[in-house]
């Protein structure tokens, strides 16, 4: 156990912290400082105090000659870092006053951070929520991943439809990170490799380098620090002299501008694989410079390679570094003469792969001629692993091995270089037994298991939602920050009409903040005592926003044709990104926008319902809605959403979900109870029963009136008078193929929202719902899901 001093300052000792790195970091006095420079300065001021227990963390590790764990992802959604790591080391309220009293607005210094947006979506959120997590558990580790120039794009609506831009996060300086130009790798690409005496030797054709980057990863009350280490890539040739004196200036730059395309930019694609090139070198790239410094950090503890599982567990983050299994193996072969048999036995035993999908467009496959040319030794050893696995396993007439058709199947690889293989739900899990790895798994039983996904509460409640969090302490104490169970003890209150009460105040207080936002930033005038009614995720056919948008259309309708009705009021609120080559998912983006339009302009609504999308979702802006959330939209096809992690954040945050049996909404509704959980849909069994109809969606809309009534207007050009045929396509495909069923479900998501409703204009019923969801979601702490990960794949132990 180390002890550490990290005490909070006091607003005086901070301030003049402040002011000394306003004056000799940012080289600015206080009469001239911007925003930005109170911000740098505030951050140094922080970063100050993380920086002993982080080189008290590493050395402890060191010293006791720890097993440690290494995170590999291709993304980290950290979002800001500020706020966190001010809560994480128990000084936000002293900051806070430090600032203020330093003539600034906290909130304005606070936002004026840029997201880190180094992900998608739930993978890299997932990714950022866990380190965060073995910080707080003291869980020896490291997270690798890139450094991208440019993370996900900046999404903007131009009339209505999405368009890209890129994102700049490093346009000013990065307050977190430390740049270690001492810790750089060669890595090296395409060329061939050559037999020596019985070795196989590769002479890349091409070389990088990749440069660490540092950024200390705080835990809860600053009792562990990790590393999340990223890689930059470098030229290994600086500068073309000779080309420069010919004056040939843009040629002389060249190697260097190529080789700093590596980390250049963040694939924007989630849940569609395409084989790009350079996608595939980034994937080497990340996972050789993590490797060779695993292994570099394993020597220099001065133990055997023989040893390496002792001391060393690797988890992959999906497939995307799944190239690390061929990779240790050519490590401990070509470079240290080790018997083939004894390196891929070794690979096994340090491997662990966390499968994130079971949407066949998203399982990457290498064509075997790219992989050959980008990685001519790595496809030499994928044969030699495959022909390795088929020798010691009988064969079976459906054996699925890892290359096939001339492609490499990296879910394939990642299974049988791996001694655990995880799924993020129960669902999700069984599912990859039955469908996905049938063959494997009756081969290897016993190596899939399941860690269902967490969310850190630390930055999901405690940042996120002050209010619930100060009800929270003043009514059972605040360990539960540490202990997410504990929230089990606010169910006693839950009959306590004044507890009910005070919750639901904070959640109104959230609501007017939003509202004022929404005003502000979107010019929708919504009331703050209207139902929030929210979906935020990426765009993808699969999360349903179609089904969504469609069902607001015919609460439009009802509200127009019956107006004498008694209607409660609802915002509906939209956020999220598609991929942009995704035509379809840019078609319903446009389909809402065009919708809210109509809506929002239409006298006869007036406040019963609006629906707002504000541009560019991420993490800070998921940090503003879902605390002020009242009803979550977790309605995807059932069987194809691995977990999710918001339906996880919105019931924390005490907001009823209506979902499908889907994800780990299973889990939630079981923690929750099904009565606090508003259930609608076909389940992943009668999914596939459903689809063996051909006629399926024709039917199910021959079935519902309303949902024929709503396809009509759309198709006739109500929400796009400008352009009437704009969404026949979109109508086509609905009644003629409608793949996510769409149309299956809607008649009951709409007897769902009529519960919803019925149950909101309810107080009492509502709020107690909504409380026992708070009281119940401990389970879906990351620290349990980490625990999860240490004892059932890693097989390491908390050092605190
Ligand atoms: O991972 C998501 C799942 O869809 C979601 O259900 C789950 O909760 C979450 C965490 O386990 N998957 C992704 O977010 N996937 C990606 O972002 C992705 C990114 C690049 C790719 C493929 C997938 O090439």
């Amino acid at each position: 156990m180390i002890v550490k001093d990290v005490s909070a300052p006091t607003v005086e000792t901070l301030r003049s912290d402040i002011l000394h790195h306003l004056i000799y970091a940012m080289g600015k006095d206080a009469d001239h400082a911007s925003v930005y420079d109170w911000r740098m300065a505030l951050s140094f001021a922080i970063r100050d105090r993380i920086v002993t227990p982080w080189f008290a963390a590493t050395k402890q590790t060191w010293d006791q000659g720890r097993k440690r764990v290494y995170y590999l992802s291709m993304e980290f959604l950290i979002g800001r870092m500020l706020e966190d790591a001010a809560i994480n080391l128990g000084m936000r309220a002293v900051a806070r006053e430090a600032i203020e009293s330093l003539g600034q607005d906290w909130r304005a210094v606070v936002e004026d951070e840029p997201d880190a947006a180094l992900g998608n979506g739930g993978l890299g959120r997932l990714a950022a929520c866990y380190m965060e997590s073995m910080a707080t558990l003291g869980c020896a580790g490291y997270g690798y991943g890139i450094r991208y120039e440019h993370g996900l794009f900046k999404q903007g609506f131009d009339h209505g439809r999405q368009v890209e831009a890129p994102e700049d996060w490093l346009k000013q300086r990065h307050p977190w990170e430390f740049e270690r130009p001492e810790v750089a790798y060669e890595i090296g690409f395409k060329g061939g490799v050559e037999k020596q005496g019985g070795k196989s030797v590769w002479h890349p054709g091409e070389t990088v380098i990749a440069e660490a980057f540092d950024m200390p990863i705080i835990g809860w009350q600053g009792r562990w620090a990790n590393t999340l280490r990223l890689w930059s890539a470098k030229s290994t040739q600086i500068f073309d002299l000779a080309r420069f004196n010919h004056g040939d200036y843009a040629a002389a730059a060249e190697p260097e501008a190529l080789a700093r395309t590596l980390s250049r930019v963040l694939y924007p694609d989630d849940t569609t694989y395409q084989g790009k090139e350079l996608r595939l070198k980034q994937e080497y790239f990340l996972t050789a410079a993590a490797l060779h410094d695993i292994i570099y950090r394993h020597q220099a503890a001065g133990l055997s390679l023989a040893d390496l599982p002792k001391y060393v567990a690797i988890q992959m983050n999906d497939t995307h570094p799944a190239i690390a299994g061929p990779e240790l193996v050519r490590i401990l072969t070509d470079l240290h003469g080790m018997p083939f048999d004894q390196a891929i036995g070794i690979a096994v035993e340090t491997l662990g792969y966390t499968n994130h999908t079971l949407l066949p467009e998203a399982l990457e496959r290498w064509a075997t001629y790219l992989m050959g040319a980008v990685l001519p030794r790595h496809m030499q050893i994928i044969e030699a692993i495959d022909a390795w696995h088929l020798r010691n396993n009988p064969s079976r007439p459906h054996y699925v091995g890892i290359v096939k058709h001339q492609e490499v199947r990296m879910g394939e690889l990642a299974f049988i270089t791996s001694h655990k293989v995880n799924g993020v739900s129960a669902l999700h899990t069984e599912l990859i037994k039955q469908n996905l790895f049938p063959e494997l798994n009756k081969l290897h039983p016993g190596r899939i298991v399941n860690e269902t996904n967490g969310v850190t509460p630390r930055r999901w409640i405690r940042a996120a939602n002050k209010d619930l969090s100060y009800l929270i302490s003043d009514t059972i104490g605040d360990v539960w920050e540490a202990d997410l169970d504990r929230l089990g003890e606010l169910e006693k209150h839950v009959e306590d009409k004044s507890f009910r009460d005070a919750f639901a105040a904070a959640k109104h207080k959230n609501k007017v903040a939003l509202s004022n936002w929404i005003g502000e930033t979107q010019g929708v005038k919504v009331d703050p005592a209207a139902l929030f009614d929210v979906q935020v995720k990426r765009i993808h056919e699969y999360k349903r926003q179609l089904l969504n948008i469609l069902q607001t259309i015919a609460e439009w309708n009802e509200i127009r044709t019956n107006p004498q009705g008694s209607y409660l009021p609802r915002v509906k609120i939209f956020g999220g990104k598609a991929a942009p080559g995704y035509q379809a998912a840019k078609e319903i983006i446009r389909l809402i926008n065009d919708v809210a339009f109509v809506i929002n302009n239409d006298p006869y609504v007036g406040d019963r319902l609006k629906v707002v999308y504000p541009a560019n979702y991420n993490v800070s802006m998921a940090e503003r809605l879902i605390p002020a959330s009242d009803l979550s939209e977790q309605i995807s096809t059932a069987g194809k959403e691995a977990s999710g992690t918001g339906n996880m954040k919105f019931a924390m945050n005490g907001a009823l979900t209506i979902g499908t049996l889907d994800g780990a909404n299973v889990e939630i509704r079981e923690q929750v109870g099904a009565d606090n959980f508003f259930l609608f849909g076909l389940t992943a069994a009668e999914v596939m029963e459903r689809r063996k109809d051909p006629e399926h969606a024709r039917h199910a809309i021959l079935a519902s009136q309303s949902l024929q009534d709503v396809l009509q207007m759309i198709a006739e050009g109500r929400f796009s008078p400008d352009e009437p045929t704009r969404y026949h396509g979109l109508v086509h495909n609905m009644w003629h193929s409608d793949y996510f069923l769409v149309a299956s479900d809607f008649d009951a998501f709409r007897a769902a929202q009529a519960e919803v409703d019925a149950a909101f204009g309810d107080p009492e019923r509502w709020w107690r719902m909504a409380a026992l969801n708070t009281a119940r979601m401990g389970f879906f702490s990351s620290d349990r899901a980490i625990r999860g990960y240490m004892a059932d794949i890693w097989g390491t132990e908390s050092a605190l």
